[in-house]
């Protein structure tokens, strides 16, 4: 292997001269701006053998960790003459990321090699839908020299570990929970489910439903049939900013359910109800809503959009509907945000259930290997490869 290091007042004269020297296998392995214009490290007749020298000093050993191969490398090609600085600039891009991938895959065939079951762990991991940090740091954990058995039992034993759950408090020892989410989460049905079974454990007496969707059409006739079904009282604030006054005249109820309005995160209203909610602070416990059947991108947007509000908990509804768990289960754990209770069916009051951490990550687990869900190789190696060398 021969790695030059060549400095010209600009990339393409660099780029030419590295041709004339290394030929037209060369690969460029960096590039970087100083006082007498570009540094251009180049190289050709890689030899991965020498990866593992520790004879070689440890500069060299850095830039000569991409030992791609030629086929894999990208050709040098001198930029034609009328190449443009920006053509430069993305010409110097996609260098790069080929680089940062194949440093990638370098570094995911090493991890094969030592550690095969930390991989084929990861890989499982990926399946479920794990987030790629939890699941690295997940396996990071692992006693040393674990089969694949003990392993998969302890990232299992991990992952209910970091999710958090409330028990069934509110259904317990009450309490005044405003439901908040996107558009038709199912808000209104846990609502109704909890409304019902608290009548089944404690009765009618110290329960109060308030209804303050005044925006969707029939949802206050909603909170109104499901009031007269119960036969308790349902409250209506005159407007969303009046809730602070209506709810400080609630004080003799033990739990208070409050539906309120759905819209987009990203809705301007949404937030300015958020503001009214976090203003009765001490009146309400808001509980976010979320869906386990949406993305895992748009949970998290959700739970970022709402932090301000310092929801104590979330219900997971339409768990029947989900594909797959583990990016709602990787969000939750991001955000350390407690689980309270799951939601897995239209039923009222029958398909509600507090939230257990194991069986929530079993039942992810179970739906993985049920639909198949294989990991793409070619990601795994960019994602976890990716992870492994930047800590190197
Ligand atoms: N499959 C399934 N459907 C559910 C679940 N929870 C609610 N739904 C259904 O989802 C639809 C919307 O439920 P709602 O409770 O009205 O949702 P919402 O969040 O109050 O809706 P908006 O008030 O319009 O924002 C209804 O058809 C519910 O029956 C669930 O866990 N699984
Ligand atoms: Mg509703």
């Amino acid at each position: 292997m021969k790695i030059v290091r060549h400095t010209a007042p600009d990339m393409r004269q660099a780029l030419r001269a590295i041709r004339e020297q290394l030929g037209e296998d060369a690969v460029i392995l960096s590039s970087r701006r100083g006082p007498q214009g570009v540094e251009v490290t180049a190289a050709v007749d890689f030899d991965a053998a020498r990866l593992d020298s520790a004879a070689e000093p440890a500069e060299l050993r850095v830039t000569a960790a991409p030992a791609f191969t030629n086929a894999a490398a990208p050709a040098f090609t001198a930029p034609p003459g009328n190449a443009t600085a920006e053509a430069m600039g993305n010409e110097l891009k996609t260098l790069r990321r080929m680089l940062e991938s194949q440093l990638a895959q370098l570094a995911w065939n090493e991890r094969s090699r030592r550690n095969p079951v930390h991989v084929e762990l990861l890989r499982e991991l990926s399946e479920i839908g794990v987030a790629q940090d939890l699941a690295d740091h997940l396996v990071g954990q692992l006693p040393a020299g674990v089969d694949l058995t003990q392993g998969r039992r302890f990232t299992v034993a991990g992952l209910s570990q970091y999710l958090l759950v409330t028990g069934d408090r509110w259904l317990d020892s009450g309490g005044r929970v405003a439901f908040i989410g996107a558009t038709g989460v199912g808000k209104t049905t846990v609502l109704a489910k909890l409304a019902v079974r608290w009548i089944l454990r404690h009765g009618p007496k110290e329960l109060a439903l308030v209804a303050s969707d005044t925006v969707r059409i029939g949802a206050q006739d909603q909170m109104h049939a499901l009031g007269q079904l119960l036969g308790v009282p349902v409250h209506v604030p005159e407007r969303f900013e009046a809730l602070p006054q209506l709810l400080s005249r609630l004080n003799r109820h033990r739990l208070v359910l409050i539906d309120t309005p759905g819209a987009s995160v990203r809705d301007g209203q949404f937030e300015a109800r958020l503001t009214v909610l976090a203003s009765c602070a001490p009146l309400l416990e808001p509980a976010l809503v979320l869906a386990a059947s949406t993305q895992a991108g748009a949970l998290e947007e959700t739970i970022q959009r709402c932090a301000a509000l310092k929801p104590a908990s979330c219900l997971l509804t339409k768990m029947d509907e989900a594909a797959s768990l583990g990016g709602a289960l990787s969000a939750l754990i991001r955000a350390r945000l407690p689980v309270s209770y799951v939601s897995d069916g239209q039923r009222v009051p029958e398909d509600l259930r507090p939230a257990r951490a194991l069986e929530l990550v079993t039942q992810a687990v179970r739906l993985a290997k049920s639909s198949g869900a294989t990991a793409d190789e070619d990601l795994l190696r960019r994602r976890f490869g990716k992870l492994a060398h930047a800590k190197t």
